[in-house]
C-alpha cells in the first residue's frame, strides 16, 4: 500500500496528466508469449511486436538509419522520470534534470524521480520518447537520443501548478535542452479565460516563460487534450475545474480561454490516433489548433492484429516495469520523438523552423468521411478542413522515418 497523504487515494484520477483509464500492466504470461513472437525478428526489442505505435509512424524502420543523436535531449516535464529503470538508464541525461515543485529547480540526486511508483505517467512518456534499444523491453521513438526529467507535480495532490511549470520551462531553457514534452495541463483550470483577472494572470506567467524558452532554442510539444473538444468552435461545456476545490459548470469561448499549455503560440498541439490512424474516441481536436497528430492509442475501437491485441501504448513504469496506457498524454511524446530526429539532422533548426519541418513532414489521412465511432448514427466530432490541414489531424500525423531520410 502506498500511503504517501492521505489525497493520494486515486493516482490514477491525477488531474493535470492526460492518459485515459487505468494503467493496463503487461503479465508475466503476456510479456513471455510476445517475447516468442518476436524473437524471430532479429533486432527488434523483446516487447516490440506490441507497439504497434512505433511501425505506424516507421519508428521501427527509422532506428535502423538514424536512431537520433546523443546531442539532443528530450525534457519529460511531469511527474517524475524513474532513470533506474533499465530501459531509461542508458540514454538519461540527469544534468538536465530537476525537481520544479515549489518553483525553485531541484537538482539533488534523484530529485526527479516520481515520489511513489502510482505517479507513473511522466516515466511511461520517458519510454515512449527514448527508451533504449538495448535487447530488453521496449524502444522509444527516439532510442538514440537523450532524455531528462523535471518534476512539476505536486506531492500532495499531484496537480501542476502554474510556478512549477514556470519552473521547468526555464530549467529546461537554460540546460540546453532542445525540446520538452508536456503531456499535462497547468491546474487547476482546464481553460483559462483572459476576462478572469486570475485565471489571465496564469496565463501570462506560463506563456512569458515559454517565450523565454523558445527564444533560447527550445521547442515545446503538447498535449491537445482527452475530452473530445472541438478547440475551433465558439462554445465548450465544461465542469471540471477549477480542480483543487469544488468545480463549476462554464461555457468556455476556446479563442479567449486557454489550455495551457497546449494553446500558447509557438507550441506544437497534438491530437492522438489509433492503429487505424483515425482520432482516438477521446481526443480533443480543432481546425487551426491541432498542429500534428501522432498516435496515443485507442483501446475502445481501434485494436491491433499483435500478441496482445491491446490498442493501447506500452512502455515503461516505475520499478522496471512495462504497461499499457492511451491518451494524448501518449501521443505528444511520439510527436516529440519524431522532433528530436529532426533536430538530430538539423541541428541549426529554430524552434520555429524545427515545428515547420515537423509539419511538412507529416502524412495526412484527411477527413474520414464518417465518425460515428460508437455507431450510434450522430457523429461524435467534426474534421473542419481538407486533406492538407484540417481539425483532426492538423498537418498530419508525424513520421519518423521521413524525419531520418
Ligand atoms: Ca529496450
Ligand atoms: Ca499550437
Ligand atoms: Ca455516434
Amino acid at each position: 500500500m502506498h500511503s504517501a497523504g492521505a489525497t493520494r487515494t486515486a493516482p490514477l484520477t491525477r488531474a493535470g496528466t492526460t492518459d485515459v483509464g487505468a494503467a493496463d500492466y503487461v503479465t508475466a504470461a503476456e510479456a513471455a508469449r510476445t517475447e516468442a513472437v518476436s524473437a524471430g525478428t532479429p533486432g527488434s526489442e523483446p516487447l516490440e511486436a506490441d507497439q504497434w505505435d512505433l511501425r505506424a509512424i516507421g519508428a521501427d524502420k527509422a532506428a535502423k538509419i538514424n536512431p537520433g543523436s546523443r546531442k539532443v535531449t528530450v525534457a519529460v516535464i511531469d511527474t517524475g522520470v524513474d532513470d533506474t529503470h533499465p530501459d531509461l538508464a542508458p540514454n538519461f541525461s540527469a544534468s538536465q534534470s530537476a525537481n520544479c515543485v515549489g518553483g525553485k529547480a531541484d537538482t539533488g540526486e534523484g530529485a526527479w524521480r516520481p515520489y511513489t511508483d502510482d505517479d507513473y505517467h511522466g516515466t511511461h512518456v520517458a519510454g515512449e520518447i527514448a527508451a533504449a534499444r538495448n535487447g530488453i523491453g521496449v524502444a522509444g521513438v527516439a532510442p538514440g537520443v537523450k532524455v531528462a526529467g523535471i518534476k512539476v507535480s505536486d506531492p500532495d495532490n499531484g496537480l501542476f501548478y502554474p510556478e512549477n511549470v514556470v519552473c521547468a520551462f526555464m530549467f529546461a531553457a537554460d540546460h540546453g535542452v532542445e525540446i520538452t514534452n508536456n503531456s499535462y495541463y497547468v491546474d487547476p483550470w482546464l481553460y483559462n479565460c483572459m476576462d478572469d483577472p486570475d485565471q489571465r494572470a496564469v496565463v501570462d506567467a506560463v506563456n512569458r516563460a515559454q517565450l523565454y524558452a523558445q527564444r533560447k532554442g527550445t521547442l515545446h510539444v503538447a498535449s491537445a487534450g482527452n475530452s473530445n473538444h472541438d478547440l475551433a468552435s465558439d462554445a465548450i461545456d465544461d465542469a471540471s475545474s477549477p480542480n483543487d476545490t469544488t468545480p463549476v459548470e462554464r461555457t468556455i469561448d476556446p479563442s479567449e480561454c486557454f489550455d495551457l499549455p497546449t494553446q500558447l503560440p509557438g507550441v506544437v498541439t497534438v491530437s492522438a490516433t489509433g492503429v487505424q490512424n483515425l482520432k482516438s474516441y477521446y481526443s480533443t481536436y480543432g481546425k487551426g489548433v491541432v498542429d500534428v497528430a501522432a498516435p496515443g492509442g485507442d483501446g475502445r475501437y481501434q485494436l491491433p492484429d499483435t500478441p496482445s491485441k491491446n490498442g493501447r501504448i506500452l512502455s515503461t513504469m516505475p520499478g522496471g516495469e512495462y504497461a499499457f496506457l492511451q491518451g494524448t498524454s501518449m501521443a505528444s511524446p511520439h510527436a516529440a520523438g519524431v522532433a528530436a530526429l529532426l533536430k538530430s539532422k538539423h541541428p541549426w533548426a529554430s524552434p520555429a523552423s524545427l515545428q515547420a519541418l515537423l509539419k511538412a513532414q507529416a502524412d495526412n489521412p484527411g477527413c474520414p468521411d464518417s465518425y460515428d465511432q460508437d455507431g450510434d448514427g450522430t457523429q461524435d466530432a467534426t474534421c473542419e478542413g481538407g486533406d492538407r490541414v484540417n481539425g483532426f489531424y492538423g498537418f498530419g500525423i508525424v513520421n519518423a522515418l521521413r524525419a531520418v531520410k
